[in-house]
């Protein structure tokens, strides 16, 4: 399938998606949607989502309007800035505000770079919806291939207002995330698949994962260890050593990431670099008023 945008300059200028990229490019995350429509047993709610930001973290929400006018100083202040995100603080596409937000910054910024990550629910349902906000790069966590796993994973599911648990939930959110995975691809979406390995739940399955996503036409895969709190607090949290092996062999069949830094869902700059983005609009509007009294 076709890209609908040049593929080889997005890769090359994303700090997730490429090695070589993250220590020259920066993201700034727009922590914008705070709702999420399941529960994942490794996920408190009252901290940033796991799937895609470090654990026990706690972002504050911004309304759309707010985050468009960090990114307008941001942007400004810092030409390194290549990659907006929207990973949270719950899952961004059970959030109107994400949408507000990327078709407001796709208007005033069509060239910049717009990523989202979701627990890939409401994906096949909402792709066009992210296509006409100009969407490129996307993240969709998935733990799991088969029911078995997902039903231990998955405490419930909340799908056109239905409340689902146990069989009915897992099935409805594993259809839901590969079908669009597969629609991701169709539609020429540049895709990184996010798995929590959580050991005796899940890790047998990892491979089968990386070679389905693969076969798929995702980019590159993300397995990042669990850290065990909520319900999975007793799980161990896998070793260096299991997850180098997991990546080496799923690295046959999709490419590893292997530099993330599980950022925030308020994070900018650049990977790892954990700069303050409050800090920077404050910094911006001093220099402002500071200018307006000497003038
Ligand atoms: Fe953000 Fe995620 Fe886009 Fe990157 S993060 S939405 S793909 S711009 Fe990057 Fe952060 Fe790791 Fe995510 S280091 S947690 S992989
Ligand atoms: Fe938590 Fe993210 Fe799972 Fe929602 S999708 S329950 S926010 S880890």
């Amino acid at each position: 399938m076709d890209k609908i945008f040049d593929e080889r300059s997005i890769l090359a200028s994303h700090p997730c998606f490429s090695k070589e990229a993250h220590g020259k490019f920066a993201r700034v995350h727009l922590p914008v949607a705070p709702a999420c429509n399941i529960q994942c047993g490794y996920c408190i709610r009252k901290f940033d989502c796991v799937n895609e930001s470090r654990p026990g973290v706690a972002s504050r929400i911004l309304s759309p309007s707010d985050a468009l006018e960090r990114v307008r100083i941001l942007l400004e202040r810092n030409d390194y800035i290549n990659v907006i995100g929207i990973a949270g603080p719950g899952d961004p596409l059970a959030n109107e505000a994400t949408f507000e937000t990327l078709n407001a910054l796709h208007r005033e910024f069509p060239d910049i770079t717009l990523c989202l990550s979701t627990n890939g629910l409401l994906l096949p349902d909402r792709m066009d919806d992210l296509l006409r906000c100009g969407v490129k790069t996307l993240t969709i966590t998935i733990n799991s291939l088969s029911r078995a796993p997902a039903e231990k994973i998955y405490s419930h599911v909340v799908y056109k207002n239905q409340f689902l648990k146990g069989r009915t939930a897992a099935e409805c959110l594993i259809h839901n995330q590969w079908n669009g995975l597969f629609k991701a691809v169709q539609a020429g979406l540049v895709i990184k698949i996010n798995t929590i390995c959580m050991p005796g739940i899940n890790d047998e399955e990892i491979p089968l994962i990386a070679t389905h996503a693969g076969n798929i036409g995702a980019h590159t895969m993300n397995i990042m260890p669990l850290i065990p709190q909520g319900k999975f607090k007793d799980i161990e949290r896998p070793s260096c050593g299991t997850l180098t092996k997991l990546r080496e062999t799923c690295g046959v069949f999709v490419s590893q990431m292997t530099h993330c830094t599980q950022c925030r869902s308020d994070a900018f700059g650049l990977l790892g670099e954990d700069r303050d983005m409050e800090l920077e609009v404050l910094n911006s509007r001093i220099g402002e008023d500071y200018c307006d009294n000497v003038l």
